[in-house]
């Protein structure tokens, strides 16, 4: 492995870690689970990234999928700071976030209204929050290894960093913020309906990742999201796709235009904010319109709707074009291929799961359909392979239960380049 020049980043975490919990702002960053310290970013250009000691890497990790034009794309980046220019933040309406709703609404016909928020965390518990105030009901049913956010209902047996750093519930939820959340195995048809036999008439919202993503890529399986979609209907329960990583990041219509099924609700975040953090919860009319000023369901925000980040991902969503999608959808096919091919030479059991431009890689013999199955991965064999590929100049994200993401700015000389290292790395990850 080419040794990385980290004196810089070195000094950098010894510094935060004095002054920030575990030297980060969100704890997957910290690199934990593949072992050293983080790198401290500097700047990021189309496909690339560079960090504090000047060491180039190509960027799959794409700020964990909203940068699906890659860093610091001149339109989005023009549009940003055109916005800024004419005042940061007013508290009050602007005509972008209308034309942000207008096209969201456009593409995602099951999103009649929307609500823009500030984060994924945020939009996800509101959403529930709408769910439990329109059903009057209260059991909330996920599933397992699926990540919405940190809202505490939703934080037992999730996936991203409590998968990485494995706590099964987080310390600090009370038994009552849970009590109400029923857990059930991803893709597990018989489960779903059993539960909705057994306390159908009790249940508020089932929320899921239409396309796991925080347990590395796990794909629905044939009929689960529609037999999960004729429960809650057949119920009264509201279902809810959580496509904070899948919205606009599989398609135009997000995964509920790519697989068929209708959400109820849809949580949205990542490539709507073109880089910025924005979140936001929509659905159905009658639905939204228990939200306030309409209707009694609280939520608020001083910053929602922040006219610098509307106006970026205004951009950013009037940049994706059908083509686009289908550069995409080739790039990540030419790299699953040859990720794959490196590990059947070098011996290695490698499994890898894509949808689009999200791409899951498992040490491991497969099928990974859920949980249970992607926990089989090595996650000692991910770290050292993360080490080498980062080595090589080629950013993975720093768990073995994270998504890598392909931009609009990865050129296929970044594809061969990441290929031929990942063939590097599984040679040594093997011996
Ligand atoms: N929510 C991200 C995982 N899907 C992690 C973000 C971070 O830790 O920076």
């Amino acid at each position: 492995m080419v040794p990385v020049k980290d004196r810089k980043s070195a000094a950098l975490y010894e510094r935060a870690s004095k002054v920030m919990v575990g030297g980060v702002s969100s704890p997957v960053r910290a690199f934990k689970s593949v072992g050293g310290t983080p790198k401290f970013i500097r700047r990021g250009k189309g496909s690339s990234m560079w960090d504090a000691d000047g060491n180039r890497y190509v960027d799959y990790v794409c700020s964990w999928g909203a940068l699906i034009h890659g860093h610091a794309n001149p339109a989005v980046s023009a549009s940003a700071r055109a916005a800024m220019s004419s005042g940061t933040s007013f508290g009050a309406p602007t005509e972008t976030e209308v034309r942000l709703a207008e096209r969201v609404r456009r593409s995602m016909p099951s999103i009649e209204k929307v609500r823009f928020v500030n984060s994924g965390t945020e939009a996800t518990m509101s959403a529930l929050r709408v769910a439990r105030g329109h059903t009057g009901r209260s059991i909330l049913v996920k599933f397992e290894g699926c990540y919405h956010g940190h809202a505490d209902p939703f934080l037992t047996k999730a996936g991203s960093g409590m998968a990485t750093l494995d706590i099964p519930v987080s310390a600090g939820v009370t038994a009552g913020s849970v009590g109400d959340t029923v857990t059930l195995p991803f893709n597990d048809i018989e489960a779903v309906e059993s539960e909705f036999r057994k306390e159908g008439d009790k249940i508020a919202a089932a929320i899921v990742e239409p396309v796991g993503g925080n347990m590395g890529v796990v794909l629905p399986a044939d009929g689960f999201l529609p037999a999960l979609r004729k429960a809650c209907t057949d119920s009264g329960a509201l279902l809810l796709f959580d496509e904070v990583i899948t919205g606009f990041r599989v398609g135009p219509g997000g995964a509920q235009g790519l697989l068929g099924v209708e959400p109820d609700l849809t949580t949205l975040g990542k490539v709507i904010g073109g880089g910025f953090p924005v979140g936001a919860y929509g659905g159905r009319g009658e639905v939204m319109a228990e939200v306030a000023p309409e209707g009694p369901v609280y939520q608020a925000g001083t910053l929602s709707g922040s006219p610098v980040a509307m106006a970026a991902g205004l951009r950013a969503l009037e940049l994706l074009t059908k083509g686009g999608y289908r550069r995409l959808e080739e790039a990540s096919a030419a790299l699953q291929e040859g990720i794959e091919s490196g590990a059947e030479k070098a011996g290695v059991a490698l499994t890898t799961n894509r949808m689009g431009s999200m791409l899951g890689e498992f040490f491991c013999e497969g099928p990974v359909v859920d949980f249970t199955t992607a926990s089989k991965t090595d996650t000692g064999a991910y770290g050292r392979y993360f080490w080498e590929m980062l080595g090589s100049g080629v950013y993975l994200p720093p768990s073995a239960f994270e998504t890598a993401f392909v931009s609009l700015a990865h050129s296929d000389a970044d594809v061969e380049r990441t290929v031929s290292a990942a063939g590097k790395a599984f040679r040594a990850v093997k011996k």
